[in-house]
């Protein structure tokens, strides 16, 4: 059975969208969304695209700020300074990947933590790995979401993880330990990796290579989740890290790609928003 991530982020997007409505009527605005791009990778250009389309349709106020590639770290840096003392703004997102002059490190740390909507702070990523209150940073919050929307049971099952990103194999891997799941955290580097993937009851992959998870790497009936976004290197398609038409027929479940994790992201940024909006308005 495939798993909708467009349906699930439908749902997702009209909770916020009527939480949105009541906060509205509390506290006389909306939340507002600004998302910075630097530079024109088409990717890039895509998800920032549908982030600000999501944004409108749940009631944000919603900024795009585009930058050009020539961009110093110094001028991004002053730019995010800005947004941080600007009451008006309550979420803050900078596209990832950056221009490779530009310290990412330097950019996160540099989000406010209270808008930082992604999660990636480092006291934001603090938080999550000792159990306090946080952020769950978007795509990881999606993957949990799409388990428990398919009714697939976490704890007690042996979970394996491909990719160990800051992004999403590391935080994927602290959420699924925090539902009781037994969780193996495997790279590309791992000896024997379809052996241990197909031991997997939650095979969850975000490798970043096209179709490399292929029938044999997958348990009868398990859940498959495919967080990659890759262009077929024949078709120039969006495909994921996973071969689904031949693991469709092994899976319990699957996420597809276009439409699974992806949307997901995108509407876990909004609840990310509303949720930063929503505690900067109680504190007052
Ligand atoms: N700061 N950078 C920051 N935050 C993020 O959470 C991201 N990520 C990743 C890249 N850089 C980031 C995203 O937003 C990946 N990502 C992302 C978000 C949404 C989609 C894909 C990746 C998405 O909407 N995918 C659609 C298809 C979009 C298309 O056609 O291009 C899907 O159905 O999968």
């Amino acid at each position: 059975m495939t798993i909708s991530g467009t349906q699930l982020a439908k749902e997702i997007k009209q909770e916020v969208k009527e939480k949105v409505e009541k906060a509205k009527d509390e506290f006389g605005r909306p939340p507002h969304l600004v998302v910075i791009l630097v530079g024109e990778d088409p990717a890039s250009q895509s998800y920032v695209k549908g982030k600000g389309k999501d944004a409108e349709e749940v009631g944000f106020k919603s900024t795009t700020i585009v930058k050009p590639e020539e961009t110093t770290e110094k001028e991004l840096l002053e730019l995010i300074h800005d947004l941080n003392d600007d009451e008006s703004v309550d979420g803050i997102l900078v596209q990832l990947p950056l221009p490779s002059h530009i310290n990412e490190d330097k950019v996160i740390e540099t989000i406010h933590q209270s808008k930082d909507v992604d999660g990636f702070h480092p006291a934001n990523v603090a938080a999550l790995w000792q159990k306090r209150p946080c952020i769950y940073p978007c795509t990881p919050k999606g993957v949990i979401k799409l388990l428990d929307k398919a009714g697939v049971e976490i704890q007690g099952k042996k979970a394996v993880v491909i990719g160990r990103s800051n992004i999403v194999g590391l935080p994927v891997s602290k959420l699924l330990l925090d539902r009781n799941a037994t969780v193996t955290i495997a790279h590309s580097k791992t000896k024997d990796l379809a052996k241990t993937a197909a031991e997997a009851d939650i095979l969850v992959v975000a490798i970043g290579k096209p179709k490399f998870v292929s029938a044999d790497m997958v348990k009868p009936g398990a859940a498959v989740i495919d967080v990659g976004v890759n262009r077929d290197p024949i078709t120039g398609k969006l495909c994921g890290d996973v071969d689904f038409d031949a693991c469709a027929e092994k899976a319990g479940v699957i996420t597809p790609v276009p439409g699974g994790v992806g949307p997901m992201t995108r509407a876990c940024l909004m609840e990310n928003t509303l949720e930063c909006f929503l505690n900067k308005m109680q504190k007052k």
